[in-house]
């Protein structure tokens, strides 16, 4: 039975403002505690990433992108299956999407601010034509998110600007970004294409970001992926299966050292 704590309207105008705006905010959707108990579970894997020459390539100094093992906590259906979450992310990129991407962004003291940008290419770039949404990132911060730790800025309505609106409309400085402060449990619906950057982390501690992928049910997009440990499969739901059916089944869960290649992001 799905778990809805929205009703089907709210979900509704929930949708229209992703495709009106390029995201939207469900506030306080998940529980703090299973927040804060990620960031301790993540806290010695950001460790491990840096303490191995983790990459900072394209993201800037003091920012890493970490994929998650997909094991406990990480794993969890309460999460990445979640239903009202689930019914937005139908809404915009059509039944039978895929799951692509269980991730973290974390700046750290010392990070600065990124170039404004978007996360990935149009899907007919000799075109100089939008589309409507295929590709979704679900972000929720693991720890609260102010203005001195580095939020995640974000230009409303942006999202469908061909390459020439955006160079001709950045040069205009029409380009109008907000910063986006998150409470623990509060949560992100956002077409990637939506312009946005990441700030400096003022303060010591860090701020990781969870990004969970979304496509449309025909996109694969190789820079990300999820391995999926053999002794998981078992314990996952049918939609769960479906919806991680592109990534690879593995002996092991990643470790936190794996080296990342997703780091050409910037379109
Ligand atoms: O989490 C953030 O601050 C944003 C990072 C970001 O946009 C990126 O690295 O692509």
């Amino acid at each position: 039975m799905p778990n809805h704590r929205y009703t089907p309207q709210e979900l509704s105008s929930l949708t229209q403002k992703v495709l009106k705006d390029g995201y939207c905010v469900l506030e306080q959707h998940f529980s703090p505690a299973v927040m804060q108990h990620w960031n301790e579970q993540f806290m010695p894997l950001l460790r491990a990433y840096i303490d191995s020459g983790g990459s900072t390539v394209g993201r800037g100094p003091a920012r890493y992108y970490v994929t998650l093992p997909f094991e406990q906590p990480f794993a969890d259906p309460t999460i990445f299956e979640d239903d009202d979450i689930l019914s937005i992310v139908e809404g915009l990129v059509g039944e039978d999407f895929v799951m692509c991407q269980l991730a973290t962004d974390t700046p750290l003291l010392g990070s600065d601010y990124q170039d404004v940008h978007r996360d990935a290419p149009p899907l007919f770039p000799e075109f100089g034509i939008e589309t409507p949404p295929f590709q979704l990132a679900i972000n929720f911060p693991l720890v609260e998110v102010t203005r001195e730790n580095g939020p995640f800025e974000i230009a409303a309505g942006t999202h469908l600007w061909t390459k020439a609106e955006r160079m001709e409309r950045t040069e205009k400085g029409e380009v109008k970004l907000e910063p986006v402060p998150m409470k623990l449990g509060d949560v992100m619906v956002r077409d990637v294409r939506a312009l946005h950057r990441g700030t400096p982390n003022q303060t010591p501690i860090p701020r990781p970001m969870v990004v969970i992928g979304y496509s449309r049910k025909w996109l694969l997009r190789p820079e990300v992926s999820i391995d999926i440990p053999r002794s998981m499969v078992g314990e996952l739901s049918h939609r769960a299966r479906r919806m991680l059916r592109y990534n690879p089944i593995v002996d092991a869960a990643s470790p936190p050292t794996k080296h990342e290649t997703y780091d050409t992001y910037s379109y």
